[in-house]
């Protein structure tokens, strides 16, 4: 199968591009990536693929593409909740727009599979107790969550009009090698390991199911061989943690104190809690996760210490500056 992969560059995408040279070489990949601030060319070296600057917005780049491929997986998004709320310009542009112009190349030159990467954020916030099932009506709270429900929404609209052979998976929150600094799971590892202060928000007990970023570039390779058409598949391992816990976690591992956890002003509009159910995932795709909590964590922790250097790369230049407005601290040199 010959598969354009759209933001591969990133987190995510960079491991599921490594994921399947390693594991599964019969794909042919081409990689497409803008190459924003959060897509990077060092997460993909010795990764041999073919990788094509551009963006998913550009209709006569995507036609040519399109007819040299078998089926698309479009990871490509702006994907920081908290750069959606200091401006979402780029998020609309990208996860909305961007998807649109994606879905209208394909219903152009038509693909065997369509493979759009969402998120457990467009169900919204959960009750204690409650979990999101794929038919659960979606209540995005933050402009980035609005995005990627409204890009979702039109991908089921041309999968309902066209009958483009549409795949969703909806997985929780990700962690694992390659992850850029902003997101907390780096954040707080790297600010340990360099002895800086933890920004915890509110409270700090906010939940989240931490999935290992393996385990869904595996679910998401499992979705494109088995998926039915038309199907919407939540990825999650059953892996509640509060934020306060994870950070815990991470300093217990790097024997550091926890006065190094400092709480901060709350995320506006700060979704409580996260929690989907992955019965569908688990049954019809014979999909479970491998890694568990301790494991995932002893791996991600490994990765960070032995890779500074990307470390350094990655919170130089416009990064410092985001930080500094976020937390209104400096990075230390
Ligand atoms: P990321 O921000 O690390 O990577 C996004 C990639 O997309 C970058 O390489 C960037 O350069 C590229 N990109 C951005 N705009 C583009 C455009 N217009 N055209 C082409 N490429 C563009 O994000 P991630 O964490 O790897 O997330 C990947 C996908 O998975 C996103 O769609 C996100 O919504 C979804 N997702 C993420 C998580 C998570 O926990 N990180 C969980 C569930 C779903
Ligand atoms: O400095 C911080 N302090 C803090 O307490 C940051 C950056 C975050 N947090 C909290 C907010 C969340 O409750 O930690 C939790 C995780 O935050 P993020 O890493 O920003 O992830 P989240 O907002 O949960 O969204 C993530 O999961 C779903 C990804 O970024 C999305 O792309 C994905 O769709």
């Amino acid at each position: 199968m010959r598969i354009l992969v759209t933001g591969g560059a990133g987190f995510i995408g960079s491991n599921f591009v490594r994921f399947l040279v390693r594991e599964h070489p019969a794909y042919q990949i081409t990689n497409l990536d803008k190459l924003t601030y959060a897509g990077n060319l060092e997460n993909l070296e010795g990764v041999n693929q073919r990788f094509v600057r551009g963006d998913i917005c550009d209709a006569p780049l995507l036609a040519g593409l399109l007819a040299e491929h078998d089926a698309v997986v479009n990871f490509a998004a702006e994907s920081h909740v908290d750069r959606s709320i200091l401006d979402s310009a780029s998020f609309f542009e990208t996860n909305v727009r961007g998807t649109y112009v994606l879905l209208e190349a394909a219903r152009r030159t038509p693909v065997s599979r369509f493979l759009h990467v969402s998120t457990d954020e467009v169900y919204g916030s959960m009750a204690p107790g409650q979990f999101a099932t794929e038919d659960s009506p979606l209540r995005p709270s933050s402009p980035y969550a609005a995005s990627k429900a409204a890009a979702e929404m039109l991908a089921m609209s041309y999968a309902h009009t066209y009958r483009m052979p549409l795949l969703i998976t909806r997985a929780s929150n990700n962690y694992g090698p390659f992850q850029f600094p902003e997101k907390f799971m780096p954040l707080a590892l790297i600010n340990a390991l360099n002895d800086e202060p933890i920004p915890v928000y509110g409270d700090g007990r906010n939940v989240r199911d931490w999935i290992f970023v393996e385990d869904h570039c595996r679910a998401i390779q499992l979705t494109l061989e088995k998926g039915k058409a038309g199907g919407v598949y939540n990825i999650g391992a059953r892996n509640e943690r509060r934020n306060l816990e994870v950070a815990e976690s991470i300093l217990d591992a790097l024997g550091k104190p926890h006065s190094l956890i400092k709480f901060v002003k709350d995320r506006p509009g700060h979704d409580r809690r996260y929690a989907i159910d992955p019965t569908v995932a688990e049954t019809e795709l014979g999909w479970r996760p491998i890694e568990t909590w301790k494991s995932g964590l002893e791996k991600t922790i490994r990765w960070y210490g032995d890779n500074s250097t990307w470390i350094e790369r990655a919170r130089s230049g416009a990064y410092r500056d985001y930080y500094k407005r976020q937390y209104g601290a400096e990075i230390k040199p």
